[in-house]
This record gives structure tokens, C-alpha cells and sequence, in this order.
């Protein structure tokens, strides 16, 4: 696993190797954790790549989903996302179910995953927790769709939040493991992390911030809704009354700071949380004022969107019609390796 700078090289300097490949589910709403935590670096990843991001739609069906709007999800998921910054004419964004060898190269994988490891998978046992009346194979083998996803593109490089490293783990064993068995043909992907931002907890600050918990800021809500939001969110519950200093590294309001706001700003919470020189209403005050200041721009911009649906439209036809030429590739290759043709 890497960890990625907070700021980047100068587009002169950038020469594009390799391919990265991400996904985001179109579960219900964009947060600001999937801001933080992957969209962000996609972003300033797009000039170093070939880059590929899928709205996994096989994905969001293995927990219980209203079909009748799923493909307003996939719409609103994609729009969000390239009103984020991932330029349509700069990657590729495609629908996964739109490219069928995902589940194909998944039955060749599953032939190579042994059981027990699925069933110790961080994600499958907090999310069988979750739903224990809905426990399905889909969830179970997640991961190994997910090494699909990504070794489908043969791709290197695997921008995430911390969430899903173990996720990406697994898909370098899994490579490292049909390379053994057969020959080598995959490469063993790295998950590039945030250095800021990896785990951004709900507003309840005890769970992860999650599309399927009501515990988000939506990444295109309102201002004066995130700021309902923001005003009653968890702090470091150490501090009960203003004169109580705090500890930032207890307090998720300061991790968020910290994908936001400027160093000297996140000075000023460190400093005055520390002396309670300043109360927790300040400090979100100030950290409302700089999510807007990136938040306001790309909410416009999904409003810009809403008028131009051809925008989206283009952008997942083309990324459909390429990976399915890409996708066809390698599945040529892989039925060869493996003997089926
Ligand atoms: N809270 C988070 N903090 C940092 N990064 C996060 N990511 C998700 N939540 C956080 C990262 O966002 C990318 C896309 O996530 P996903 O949609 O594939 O699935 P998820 O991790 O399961 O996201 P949710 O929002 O929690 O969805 P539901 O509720 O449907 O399960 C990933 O790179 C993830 O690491």
C-alpha cells in the first residue's frame, strides 16, 4: 500500500504509465467520505494514469436495493463524479454491469479463493452484522468481483479509502496466485491511500461514514443543510463543556478539516482545541466555511449536469464501448491460460 501526497507533481513533469482502475457503488448518495477518501485523488490521479472508473452497479445489488431507481443511482452517481473532476475526456467512466467478463473472470477467480479467507473479510462480517436477514453470496465473494473489476484492466494502481485495502490485498494474493498456477499475466495492483482523509467517520462519529447509513453530508446537499448537519455532529466526546480542552486526534470534525482546510487553519483548530481557546461551534463554523469552498464549485457544476444529460450519456457510452474491447482482451488471454480454449 502508498500513501499519497497531498499535493502533486506539475503537469509537465507527468508522463502517463500504467493503468488505475477504481469503482465507486451506486448505493444511494456521493458523501463526502467517498470525496475524501478516493473521488479527490482520482482526481489529481487523472494525468499520471490511463485511468478507468466504474459505477459498480453488481456490486450495490448485493445488499437490498429498490430496482425501480436504481439507474437514477447509476445517473446521479456518475454525474456527482464528474462534477468532482473526473473529466470524461481525461478517463474512462462506465456502468460494470455494461461489460459482463467482470462476472466471468469472477467464476475463474472463485475457483482460486479458498472460502474461510472470504468469510474473515473485515467488510463481509461488519456488513452480514448489518443485514443478518440478508446475508447473500454476493456479499460473501465482494471481493473476489472486486479483483475481477480491477485485474480485468490489468490494472496497477487501485486509489481507495482505508476501507478497502484489505479488499485490494486480497486482489494482489489472488493475482500473485493465477500467475503461480498458470503463467504470469497479472500484475499486483497497489492501493494508493489518502495521507488525509482515508477514514472519515459518520456524523455520529462511531461508524464509518456510509451511503447506507443515514450518517452523511451528500457531496451535492445544500449549504445551509450541511450545515443542519455539521452544527449536531460527534466531537471528541472528552470535551463535554466549552472550557474542557480537546484532543483533534480523537475528533472527526478535525479529520475533516483536514481534506478541507488550509494548514494554518488546521493549525488554529489544533492550537485552540488544545487550549479550549475556541469551542466546537467555532471550529465547524470555520470547517463549513471551507467545505464550501470546494463544495459550492462542484455543486454547480452537477447543476450545469442536470441540463446537459447528453454529457453523462456520452461519457458512459464511450467508456462502455471501450472496456468491453479492453475486457474482451484479456478474457481471450485468460480462457487460453487456463485451458478453456
Ligand atoms: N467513510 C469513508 N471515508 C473514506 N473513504 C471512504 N470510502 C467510502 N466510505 C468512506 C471510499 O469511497 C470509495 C467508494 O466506496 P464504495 O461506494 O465502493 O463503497 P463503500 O466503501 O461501501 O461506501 P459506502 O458509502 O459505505 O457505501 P455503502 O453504504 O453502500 O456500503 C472507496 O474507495 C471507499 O474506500
Amino acid at each position: 500500500m502508498s500513501e499519497l501526497p497531498d499535493s502533486r507533481p506539475e503537469a509537465a513533469e507527468i508522463q502517463r504509465t500504467g493503468i488505475l482502475f477504481s469503482g465507486i457503488q451506486p448505493s444511494g448518495n456521493i458523501h463526502i467520505g467517498n470525496y475524501c477518501g478516493a473521488i479527490r485523488n482520482w482526481v489529481r490521479l487523472l494525468d499520471d494514469y490511463h485511468c478507468i472508473f466504474s459505477i459498480v452497479d453488481y456490486h450495490a445489488i448485493t445488499a437490498p436495493y429498490d430496482p425501480s431507481i436504481m439507474q437514477a443511482r447509476i445517473r446521479q452517481a456518475t454525474l456527482a463524479n464528474i462534477a468532482a473532476g473526473l473529466d470524461p475526456e481525461r478517463c474512462l467512466i462506465f456502468v460494470q454491469s455494461q461489460v459482463p467478463e467482470h462476472t466471468e473472470l469472477t467464476w475463474i477467480f472463485n475457483t482460486l479463493t479458498p472460502m474461510g479467507l472470504l468469510g474473515r473479510m473485515t467488510q463481509f462480517k461488519e456488513k452480514s452484522r448489518r443485514s443478518e436477514e440478508n446475508i447473500n453470496v454476493g456479499l460473501y465473494d465482494y471481493p473476489v468481483l472486486q479483483a475481477a473489476d480491477v485485474l480485468l484492466y490489468r490494472a496497477e494502481a487501485v486509489p481507495v479509502g482505508e476501507d478497502q485495502v484489505q479488499h485490494i490485498e486480497f486482489t494482489r494474493d489472488l493475482a500473485r496466485k493465477f500467475n503461480l498456477r498458470f503463467e504470469p499475466y497479472f500484475p499486483e495492483p497497489q492501493a494508493l491511500v489518502p495521507s488525509s482523509g482515508a477514514r472519515i467517520l459518520g456524523l455520529d462519529g462511531k461508524s464509518k461514514m456510509s451511503k447506507s447509513l443515514d450518517n452523511y453530508i451528500g457531496l451535492l446537499e445544500e449549504p445551509e443543510a450541511i450545515w443542519e448537519k455539521l452544527r449536531p455532529a460527534v466531537t471528541d466526546e472528552k470535551r463535554i463543556r466549552r472550557s474542557d480542552p480537546g484532543e483533534p486526534g480523537d475528533c472527526n470534525i478535525y479529520t475533516i478539516h483536514q481534506c478541507f482546510s488550509p494548514p494554518e487553519v488546521q493549525e488554529w483548530v489544533v492550537d485552540g482545541c488544545r487550549s479550549a481557546g475556541i469551542g466546537c461551534i467555532d471550529c465547524k463554523r470555520k470547517l463549513h466555511e471551507h467545505m464550501m469552498n470546494v463544495l459550492d464549485p462542484i455543486r454547480e457544476r452537477a447543476k450545469e449536469l442536470e441540463r446537459k444529460p447528453e454529457v453523462v450519456d456520452e461519457a458512459l457510452a464511450r467508456g462502455a464501448r471501450e472496456c468491453r474491447v479492453r475486457a474482451a482482451a484479456t478474457m481471450e488471454d485468460v480462457r487460453r491460460i487456463t485451458g478453456l480454449r
